[in-house]
Protein backbone atom coordinates (compact mmCIF):
# COMPACT_ATOMS: atom_id res chain seq x y z
CA UNK A 1 0.00 0.00 0.00
CA UNK A 2 1.26 3.44 -1.01
CA UNK A 3 1.24 5.47 1.96
CA UNK A 4 2.26 8.75 3.50
CA UNK A 5 4.00 9.87 6.54
CA UNK A 6 5.04 12.69 8.43
CA UNK A 7 8.98 12.80 9.02
CA UNK A 8 10.81 15.31 10.87
CA UNK A 9 14.72 16.15 11.72
CA UNK A 10 14.49 17.64 15.09
CA UNK A 11 16.27 20.59 16.12
CA UNK A 12 19.46 18.29 17.77
CA UNK A 13 20.06 16.65 14.83
CA UNK A 14 19.49 20.06 12.59
CA UNK A 15 22.05 21.71 15.00
CA UNK A 16 24.80 18.91 14.42
CA UNK A 17 24.70 19.24 10.78
CA UNK A 18 23.01 15.62 11.02
CA UNK A 19 20.38 16.89 8.37
CA UNK A 20 22.18 15.47 5.25
CA UNK A 21 22.71 12.60 6.79
CA UNK A 22 19.76 11.44 7.55
CA UNK A 23 18.06 12.33 4.24
CA UNK A 24 20.68 9.83 3.12
CA UNK A 25 19.46 7.27 4.55
CA UNK A 26 15.82 7.52 4.16
CA UNK A 27 16.44 8.04 0.46
CA UNK A 28 18.77 4.76 0.56
CA UNK A 29 15.90 3.12 2.21
CA UNK A 30 13.77 3.49 -0.50
CA UNK A 31 11.22 6.67 0.75
CA UNK A 32 10.77 9.30 -1.49
CA UNK A 33 10.44 13.07 -0.49
CA UNK A 34 7.14 14.60 -1.27
CA UNK A 35 7.66 17.52 0.33
CA UNK A 36 10.34 19.42 2.63
CA UNK A 37 10.96 23.03 4.68
CA UNK A 38 12.63 24.07 7.58
CA UNK A 39 10.49 25.54 10.56
CA UNK A 40 11.19 27.49 13.43
CA UNK A 41 8.04 26.47 16.15
CA UNK A 42 6.70 28.80 18.35
CA UNK A 43 6.09 26.74 21.80
CA UNK A 44 2.61 27.14 20.88
CA UNK A 45 3.17 25.08 17.72
CA UNK A 46 4.90 22.53 19.36
CA UNK A 47 2.41 22.45 21.92
CA UNK A 48 -0.26 21.59 19.29
CA UNK A 49 1.23 19.24 17.53
CA UNK A 50 2.33 16.99 20.35
CA UNK A 51 -1.24 17.62 22.06
CA UNK A 52 -1.98 13.51 22.23
CA UNK A 53 0.81 13.98 24.86
CA UNK A 54 -0.14 16.99 26.43
CA UNK A 55 -1.01 15.20 30.27
CA UNK A 56 2.46 13.58 30.13
CA UNK A 57 5.09 14.58 32.65
CA UNK A 58 7.46 15.46 29.62
CA UNK A 59 5.08 17.45 27.47
CA UNK A 60 6.53 21.00 29.23
CA UNK A 61 10.05 19.64 28.04
CA UNK A 62 9.39 18.02 24.93
CA UNK A 63 7.80 20.95 23.62
CA UNK A 64 11.05 23.31 24.68
CA UNK A 65 13.17 21.70 23.07
CA UNK A 66 11.10 21.04 19.72
CA UNK A 67 11.01 24.81 19.87
CA UNK A 68 14.45 25.39 20.79
CA UNK A 69 15.56 25.87 17.11
CA UNK A 70 14.63 24.80 13.54
CA UNK A 71 13.60 21.52 12.21
CA UNK A 72 12.99 20.10 9.37
CA UNK A 73 9.36 18.56 8.41
CA UNK A 74 9.10 16.53 5.61
CA UNK A 75 6.28 14.34 3.87
CA UNK A 76 7.50 10.79 3.23
CA UNK A 77 6.38 8.35 0.11
CA UNK A 78 6.35 4.29 -0.61
CA UNK A 79 5.56 1.06 0.22
CA UNK A 80 4.34 0.89 4.08
CA UNK A 81 5.99 4.22 4.31
CA UNK A 82 4.66 4.62 7.78
CA UNK A 83 6.50 1.68 9.24
CA UNK A 84 9.32 1.63 7.08
CA UNK A 85 10.36 5.44 8.13
CA UNK A 86 9.88 4.39 12.09
CA UNK A 87 11.89 1.16 11.21
CA UNK A 88 14.74 3.25 10.17
CA UNK A 89 14.30 5.94 12.75
CA UNK A 90 14.84 3.06 15.22
CA UNK A 91 13.49 2.77 19.27
CA UNK A 92 12.15 5.99 20.35
CA UNK A 93 15.12 5.98 23.11
CA UNK A 94 18.07 5.75 21.27
CA UNK A 95 20.06 3.19 24.04
CA UNK A 96 17.15 0.95 23.25
CA UNK A 97 17.58 1.33 19.09
CA UNK A 98 18.77 -1.16 16.98
CA UNK A 99 22.02 -0.56 15.33
CA UNK A 100 22.46 1.21 12.50
CA UNK A 101 19.31 2.78 12.80
CA UNK A 102 18.96 7.25 13.05
CA UNK A 103 17.68 6.92 16.52
CA UNK A 104 21.11 4.92 17.34
CA UNK A 105 23.51 6.80 15.65
CA UNK A 106 22.65 10.72 15.83
CA UNK A 107 19.90 10.65 18.99
CA UNK A 108 21.25 11.29 22.45
CA UNK A 109 18.48 10.26 24.48
CA UNK A 110 14.76 9.97 24.84
CA UNK A 111 13.79 13.35 24.35
CA UNK A 112 16.28 14.69 21.76
CA UNK A 113 16.05 11.38 19.53
CA UNK A 114 16.59 13.26 16.66
CA UNK A 115 13.71 12.31 14.17
CA UNK A 116 9.92 11.88 14.44
CA UNK A 117 7.44 9.72 12.28
CA UNK A 118 4.02 9.21 12.28
CA UNK A 119 2.69 6.00 14.43
CA UNK A 120 -0.76 5.45 12.05
CA UNK A 121 -2.41 6.46 9.29
CA UNK A 122 -4.73 8.87 11.80
CA UNK A 123 -1.78 10.44 13.10
CA UNK A 124 0.17 10.54 9.76
CA UNK A 125 -3.25 12.87 8.22
CA UNK A 126 -3.27 15.02 11.19
CA UNK A 127 0.62 15.71 11.21
CA UNK A 128 0.49 16.04 7.17
CA UNK A 129 -1.62 18.80 7.39
CA UNK A 130 -0.16 20.47 10.46
CA UNK A 131 2.51 21.60 8.31
CA UNK A 132 1.74 21.25 4.45
CA UNK A 133 -1.07 22.38 1.79
CA UNK A 134 -1.68 20.76 -1.00
CA UNK A 135 0.09 22.85 -3.49
CA UNK A 136 3.37 22.31 -1.10
CA UNK A 137 3.13 18.41 -1.88
CA UNK A 138 4.35 16.55 -5.25
CA UNK A 139 3.51 13.24 -6.62
P1 LIG B 1 7.78 7.99 19.08
O1 LIG B 1 6.51 7.64 18.39
O2 LIG B 1 8.85 6.93 18.97
O3 LIG B 1 8.32 9.36 18.66
O4 LIG B 1 7.48 8.08 20.64
P2 LIG B 1 6.24 8.66 21.48
O5 LIG B 1 5.09 9.02 20.59
O6 LIG B 1 6.00 7.73 22.61
O7 LIG B 1 6.84 9.99 22.10
C1 LIG B 1 6.89 11.19 21.35
C2 LIG B 1 8.10 11.96 21.77
O8 LIG B 1 8.03 12.28 23.15
C3 LIG B 1 9.41 11.20 21.61
F1 LIG B 1 9.92 11.27 20.37
C4 LIG B 1 10.29 11.86 22.63
C5 LIG B 1 9.33 12.30 23.71
N1 LIG B 1 9.39 11.46 24.91
C6 LIG B 1 10.09 11.93 25.98
O9 LIG B 1 10.68 13.00 25.94
N2 LIG B 1 10.12 11.15 27.13
C7 LIG B 1 9.48 9.96 27.21
O10 LIG B 1 9.55 9.30 28.26
C8 LIG B 1 8.77 9.50 26.08
C9 LIG B 1 8.74 10.26 24.95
Amino acid sequence: MNQSTLGIVKPDAVKTGSLGAILKRLEAGGLTVAGLKMVHLTRELAQGFYAVHRDRPFFDSLTDFMSEGPCVVMVLKGENAIDRWRALMGATDPGQAGEGTIRKDFGQNIERNAVHGSDSPESANFEIAYFFNALELSG
